[in-house]
């Protein structure tokens, strides 16, 4: 078995550190390696084995076990975002409104003991524990491109299961018709929640059927490991369709609605950031055009930036929510 340690001080302290599941996930990477031409005699060295928990651990972090999706479109053939530039170029302006803040500032974010509260419209409200939401459904591998309203794009293999799953558990009420997402505002771990940049805390909202689309992704994981701190640890939102900013992170409440929900961006710029936010190459923001993007990675002095494409490209899966409704106005 690998020794755990960590990188760059990213300290996630799940309880369940080494569970069965981490040591099964190794040993599948270890026949993999194998298989792809990776000499036993190299593994039983020093460099080998160091060469192994890198590909199978980037971030030294807990292993998660998952099962490659079979959601339609949820997995991407696109080259993955290495894990370093998707874990240090990162908005989470709890932390700090520089890209590189969170990675530096995020280390004080307490992930245990953590409870997600399900509110509202609901049948079965109450209070869950981490441990429990992620043992609620079998976790899978989604390999997502990921949005960001400014105009860069990362690929990004997260871990989680589709939020719907958990709204079927919880039983939303006939006249919910939202789903509202608000993250921790701690201003003794969170050094920014005391500014003034957004009303805290960070909130977003899911129509319900947005909400229930397959490809909504609870996710506790990336990369095959627990979220670091500044990806949104220890659950988040995924919301490939929408720009980066739907994609709440470190959720600590879910609240089912009648009313569309207030969001952060939404009250911080109403004529700039909608409700909706779905990737639209077509619908400029006020201060820039969104018809092209900036993939991380690809940013040498030749790379060309990439066009946008209509709901980032997951058109087939999402369209139909939008049918008959005016997207230069609900934007
Ligand atoms: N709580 C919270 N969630 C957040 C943000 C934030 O500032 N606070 N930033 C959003 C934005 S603008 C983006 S682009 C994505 C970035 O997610 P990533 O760090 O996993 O790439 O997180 C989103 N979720
Ligand atoms: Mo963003």
């Amino acid at each position: 078995m690998l020794i755990k340690t960590h990188r760059d001080g990213f300290v996630h302290p799940v309880s369940s550190e080494i569970t069965p599941e981490a040591i099964y996930r190794d040993r599948r990477e270890l026949m993999r390696l194998m298989a792809g031409g990776v000499a036993g005699a190299a593994l039983a060295s020093w460099a080998g084995r160091q060469a192994f928990a890198q590909a199978s651990r980037p971030g030294r972090l807990a292993a998660i076990a998952a099962a490659k999706s079979a959601v339609p479109g949820a997995v991407t053939m696109e080259k993955v975002t290495d894990y370093k530039d998707a874990t240090s170029y990162n908005n989470f302006y709890e932390f700090g409104t520089d890209k590189s803040d969170p990675a530096k500032n995020a280390h004080t974010l307490k992930t245990t003991p953590w409870t997600v509260e399900i509110e509202g419209l609901v049948k079965k409200p109450g209070k869950y524990s981490l441990e429990d939401l992620m043992k609620l459904s079998a976790q899978e591998e989604r390999i997502y491109r990921l949005r960001c309203v400014e105009g860069w794009s990362m690929v990004i293999p997260w871990v989680g299961y589709s939020l719907s799953k958990l709204v079927e558990k919880v039983e939303p009420q006939g006249n919910a018709k939202f789903v509202e997402f608000i993250s921790l505002a701690d201003p003794k771990t969170m050094p920014f929640v005391g500014s003034r940049v957004l009303d805290w805390p960070y909130a977003e909202g899911l129509r319900m059927d947005e909400a229930m689309n397959p490809l909504t992704l609870l996710a506790f994981g990336m990369y095959g490991e627990v979220l670091p701190n500044q990806n949104g640890a220890p659950v988040r939102l995924v919301v490939p369709w929408k720009y980066g900013f739907k994609s709440a992170k470190s959720l600590v409440k879910i609240r089912f609605t009648d009313k569309e929900p207030q969001t952060a961006w939404n009250k911080a710029a109403a004529n700039e950031y909608g409700f909706y936010s779905n990737v639209n190459p077509q619908v400029d923001h006020p201060r820039w055009s969104q018809a092209t993007e900036r993939r991380i990675g690809e940013d040498g002095l030749f790379a060309k930036k990439r066009k946008t494409l209509m709901f980032n490209g997951y058109e087939a899966q999402v369209a139909q929510l939008y049918a008959g409704m005016d997207l230069k106005k609900n934007f």
